[in-house]
């Protein structure tokens, strides 16, 4: 049921994505090339379908919120392609195909990255400037902003990299996760809220939901690292290993990375109550627990 959910959002998605970034005959064809390649190349699409259905939720038309949902994915995927570069994570496989600086080069991969997360506030700041509430979709954007970045995203990944090189101590495993995974959740739970003008009761519980979707998935993407299956992650495992990482899995153990799972699971399915007609979130958070791709 979950997967067919996250299918019909992403036959909304695809072609979306495709309009936002389109083919190019110029001379910086190969940078939009190694964009397309990497944002059409397959996802789950999970940030831009939570944005599009929090939005429902919150008493939106999908259809409107698109722009903002792609322009998600734009950033997500931009995280991905710069995550896997060799300064980075250095992988070679994602999405179940080369990864974009395997596929053209590095510098190619660098750019592309820049380009995606440029073209994402290109497509909301269109979006917004057209939408019959242009306060919510600043406020939409501002939020997505602040969560891609220092304070989010970027904030996280600048820890994890520490905790890598050693100067940080696992201590900040959890406010590092929070960051690095969970605010771009929170980019979708609380950005489609936003987006459609939902009261702060609202806001709050799609804060909750993120914020312990989030962590779970992390730990389940950790845990997945040690014991799923390449083929159907479409993506190394074993890194976290190899890279001698500080992950939930080597700091608590796999007995308690499920408990935790577990209870933070319970937790998005309380904060989805806040909600009517919130089958599919709870679906999905039951989902995650237990994924395997
Ligand atoms: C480079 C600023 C910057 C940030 C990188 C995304 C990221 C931060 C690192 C990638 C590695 C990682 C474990 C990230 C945590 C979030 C996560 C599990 C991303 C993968 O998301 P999925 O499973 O991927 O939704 P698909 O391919 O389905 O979209």
């Amino acid at each position: 049921m979950v997967r067919q959910r996250l299918e019909e959002y992403a036959r909304l998605i695809e072609p979306a994505l495709d309009r936002f970034l389109p083919e190019i005959n110029a001379p910086q064809k190969r940078v939009a090339d190694a964009a397309r390649y990497s944002l059409l190349g397959g996802g789950k699409r999970l940030r831009p379908a939570l944005f599009l259905e929090f939005y429902r939720l919150c008493g939106g038309n999908v259809n409107e919120a698109l722009p903002f949902a792609c322009a998600l994915e734009m950033i997500h995927t931009y995280s991905l392609v710069h995550d896997d570069l060799p300064c980075m994570d250095d992988d070679d496989l994602r999405r179940g195909r080369a990864t974009c600086h395997k596929a053209f080069d590095e510098w190619t991969a660098v750019l592309a990255g820049d380009a995606l997360l440029n073209r994402a506030y290109e497509v909301m700041a269109d979006a917004a400037a057209g939408f019959h509430r242009p306060q919510d979709a600043v406020r939409a954007m501002r939020h997505i902003a602040r969560s891609a970045g220092i304070y989010g995203m970027v904030g996280g990944q600048t820890m994890d990299l520490q905790m890598e090189a050693g100067r940080l101590g696992s201590e900040n495993l959890e406010q590092m996760v929070a960051l690095k995974t969970g605010a771009l959740l929170s980019a979708a739970c609380v950005g489609g809220c936003l987006l459609a003008g939902a009261p702060q009761r609202q806001c709050q519980a799609a804060e909750r939901y993120a914020h312990s979707f989030g962590l779970a998935f992390q730990i389940r993407d950790d845990v997945l690292d040690a014991e799923g299956d390449e083929k159907e992650l479409g993506k190394t495992v074993g890194s976290d290993e190899k890279d001698g990482k500080t992950t939930y899995l080597t700091v608590f153990g796999p007995g308690e990375c499920r408990r935790r799972i577990d209870a933070l699971t319970q937790d998005a399915l309380d904060a989805a109550l806040c909600f009517s007609d919130s089958s599919f979130i709870c679906d999905l958070a039951r989902w995650l627990a237990g994924r395997t791709y």
